[in-house]
């Protein structure tokens, strides 16, 4: 019998990785989406299964995670071995906007999860075990580098969120014996990020400058330092936290830090543009209200206990990204210059 997942937030960047990841390593994955007035499977379509196809391994199921009983009857139905909760409203800049509504899906939608799943231990004596996406953005002005021993001090309400779906994480795993872990990962990128995250709208601004369409990026700060990594090798890090004899936590990262100017350069520089500063444009509404100024992994726990480390170093990140929004716009020719490792 294959092992069977359950992944919330599979349309997301993260969560169409893992699906890919656990559909080769032979398991039925199941995955909850939101009704919307469009497709919001784009990211899905490589694999997507027709419910009709004859051994369905990839099953699609409506569900919110605001929606506390259609999650614990989706539990049931499913009889899942691993749960991922990767759904979140995951843009901090937005969590401002929006804080009742990022508190109440990233908060209390992990605490709704974890309370199904203590029932359904209870009722049915079946062991689930709980993956939960926190985020190294729990850190905020904790001073850099980071571990699992590093204090929390939270400076958005994404962050204040997170920090809450952690602790409620170790808390069912201390109180309940729940096997739950966290993984705090740092910023993973790649061309599946969603297009409003400095990574990628820096890689596709650039791609629609050269192909006519925009003159220009408008962007916030520019001096923020982040641990950039390389979203498919993330989703690894996190089946082999489940995969360990004890549920414990764990950072993510690649250990070193990069500036957006950094990003910024080197996107332009593969390229060929030099003058990359006439393209930028600094709008202050891309400005947080707080915040956080350098973040960067330290993660010698999960190359001991684990065996993780990431393979893929910031310049080929940068490569891999502009060459897919090229192949995007349609610039075969300079997609085609760059060329990765
Ligand atoms: P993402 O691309 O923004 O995907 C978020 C997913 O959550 C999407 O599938 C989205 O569905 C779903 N979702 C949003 N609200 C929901 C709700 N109310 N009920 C059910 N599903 C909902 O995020 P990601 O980059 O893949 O990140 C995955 C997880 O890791 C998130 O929890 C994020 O906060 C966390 N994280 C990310 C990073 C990173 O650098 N990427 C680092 C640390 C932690 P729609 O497609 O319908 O919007
Ligand atoms: O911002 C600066 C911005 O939105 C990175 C999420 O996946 O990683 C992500 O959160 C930096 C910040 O990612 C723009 O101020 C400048 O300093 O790409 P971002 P994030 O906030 O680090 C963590 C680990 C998560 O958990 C989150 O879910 O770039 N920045 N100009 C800008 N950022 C954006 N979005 N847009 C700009 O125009």
């Amino acid at each position: 019998m294959s092992k069977k997942a359950l992944i919330t937030g599979i349309t997301g960047q993260d969560g169409s990785h893992l699906a890919d990841l656990l559909l080769k390593k032979g398991y039925e994955v199941n995955g909850i989406i939101r009704r919307a007035s469009t497709f919001n499977t784009q990211r899905l379509e490589h694999i997507y299964q027709d419910p009709h196809t004859k051994n369905y391994i990839f099953r699609l199921h409506y569900g919110d995670l605001a929606d506390a009983n259609t999650i614990r009857k989706l539990i049931y139905k499913i009889d899942p071995d691993e749960i991922y909760n990767l759904a979140a409203q995951s843009h901090v800049r937005v969590s401002f906007d929006i804080p009742e509504y990022t508190a109440n899906i990233v908060a209390m939608g992990t605490l709704r999860l974890l309370e199904a799943i203590k029932d359904y231990e209870e009722q049915t004596g079946h062991r689930v075990k709980f993956y939960q996406a926190s985020s190294s953005e729990m850190y905020g002005s904790s001073p850099a580098p980071q571990n699992e021993n590093t204090s929390f001090n939270p400076r958005s309400p994404y962050a204040y969120s997170k920090v809450f779906a952690f602790h409620c994480t170790k808390n069912y795993r201390e109180a309940y014996n729940l096997f739950a872990a966290n993984g705090i990962l740092f910023n993973h990128e790649g061309p599946r990020r969603g297009e409003t995250f400095v990574t990628r709208k820096i890689t596709r601004g650039v791609a629609r400058i050269l192909a006519g369409l925009d003159k220009k990026i408008y962007l916030g700060n520019l001096d923020a330092k982040r641990d950039w990594g390389y979203a498919p090798e993330y989703v690894e890090a996190m089946w082999l936290m489940l995969q360990q004899p004890e549920p414990e936590d764990y950072v993510i990262g690649t250990g070193e830090a990069h500036s957006v100017k950094e990003f910024l350069e080197l996107a332009f520089h593969y390229v060929g543009i030099s003058n990359w500063q006439d393209y930028i444009e600094i709008d202050p509404r891309y400005y947080r209200p707080t915040e956080v100024d350098y973040l960067v992994a330290d993660i010698s726990k999960a190359k001991t206990k684990l065996g993780w480390q990431p393979k893929t170093k910031f310049e080929e990140l940068v490569k891999i990204m502009i060459k897919h929004d090229l192949e995007l716009q349609g610039l075969k020719e300079k997609a085609e210059q760059i060329k990765l490792s």
